[in-house]
């Protein structure tokens, strides 16, 4: 077996999936990319992943045979430049694919979102098969994504697995530009400042996942037999479903002060077209997928670790 690439390596999800990965395999057996270095823990390139000769360079210099595409642009800043969103979303998928049918590497991991779903899809446990009708640029890449691997699958086999993520909460890393922030930020407010000003309703319901359970969705996934792996669009995920409202009443059992306050600015109207949560019975079947955390858990988990965090001032920003 060769070794892993991860794109888009210094995100939120790339700086907890680094270490997952490095856990399982190796530390040598994985190279880390991103268009900035910030200094990391392990082997490091440099790489725009639009510019597929440096992929192709990257892949032969390190024996790469799987590649986690994390990087992109997310659903709100993806608003703020509709058109780049698109180029570097699609452009990046493609050079990753485009190695995969030259048969450079062998397996390719490319997460999806809840965001592929809009106003027509059925918002209450979002079917595996459905309308998805996308509201944001970021959406309509991730559903495109879905059907260019799926396309890539049947023509080229190209072994590509996806999944739809919901949003992702962890205390590792701090979040980029995403509709869901909200539930990573609380958790810092809450133990640094006593109280936090919500960029969502009170009542915006979303479907939510803990990063642990999200990592280990995500090896599972490239772990389990090509066989099992019917979907080849992209796996509905389910974990938890909250609303901010939800979420401050859980924080509140751990610290009684903690306030917050509502002033809901255009990310509200992103989420309104967002499903409350999603099916996941398929993931079930066909690879057994089954989470593990619960509000409850997830919320004690990380004001523990995050209260360690920031007794030891390591926090990354
Ligand atoms: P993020 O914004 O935190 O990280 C994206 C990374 O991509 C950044 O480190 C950025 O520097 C890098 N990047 C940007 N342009 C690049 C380029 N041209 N070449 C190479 N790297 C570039 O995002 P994230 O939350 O870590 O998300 C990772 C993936 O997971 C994305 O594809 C996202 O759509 C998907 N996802 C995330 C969530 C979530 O809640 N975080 C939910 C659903 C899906
Ligand atoms: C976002 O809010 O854009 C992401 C996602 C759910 O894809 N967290």
């Amino acid at each position: 077996m060769g070794k892993i690439l991860i794109t888009g390596a210094l995100g939120q999800v790339g700086g907890v999936l680094s270490l997952a990965l490095q856990n399982q395999y190796g530390l040598d057996q994985v190279v880390l990319s991103d268009i900035h270095d910030r200094g990391v823990h392990g082997t490091f390139e440099l790489l725009d992943i639009t510019d597929i000769e440096r992929l192709r360079e990257i892949i032969q210099k390190h024996d790469i045979s799987t590649i986690y595409h994390l990087a992109a642009i997310l659903s709100a800043k993806g608003e703020e430049d509709p058109l780049w969103t698109w180029d570097l979303n699609m452009q990046g998928l493609f050079n990753v694919l485009e190695v995969g049918k030259e048969k450079l590497i062998d397996k390719i991991f490319f997460p999806s979102s809840i965001a592929v779903f809009g106003k027509q899809s059925k918002l209450i446990k979002s079917p595996q098969s459905s309308i998805t009708d996308p509201s944001t640029v970021y959406g309509i890449s991730k559903v495109s994504g879905e059907y260019w691997c799926q396309y890539y699958h049947n023509k080229y086999d190209v072994d590509v697995r996806s999944v739809r993520y919901p949003g992702l909460i962890g205390y590792q890393t701090l979040p980029g530009g995403g509709t869901t922030d909200y539930a990573v930020d609380i958790f810092h407010y809450a133990i640094k400042d006593n109280t936090y000003e919500c960029f969502l309703n009170k009542d915006a319901r979303l479907p939510m996942m803990y990063l642990k359970d999200a990592m280990r969705a995500t090896i599972e996934l490239m772990e389990a037999d090509k066989e099992k792996i019917k979907i080849r669009t992209s796996y509905n995920l389910a974990s938890l479903s909250f609303s901010p409202e939800e979420l401050t009443l859980e924080i509140q059992k751990h610290k009684p002060d903690f306030q917050v306050t509502y002033k809901p600015d255009s990310r509200q109207q992103i989420a309104d077209s967002w499903p409350n949560d999603v099916d996941d019975t398929q993931a079930m079947i066909d690879w057994g997928w089954r989470s593990e955390f619960t509000l409850k858990t997830m919320v004690a988990d990380m004001l523990h670790n995050l209260e360690i965090k920031y007794s030891q001032q390591t926090i990354n920003s």
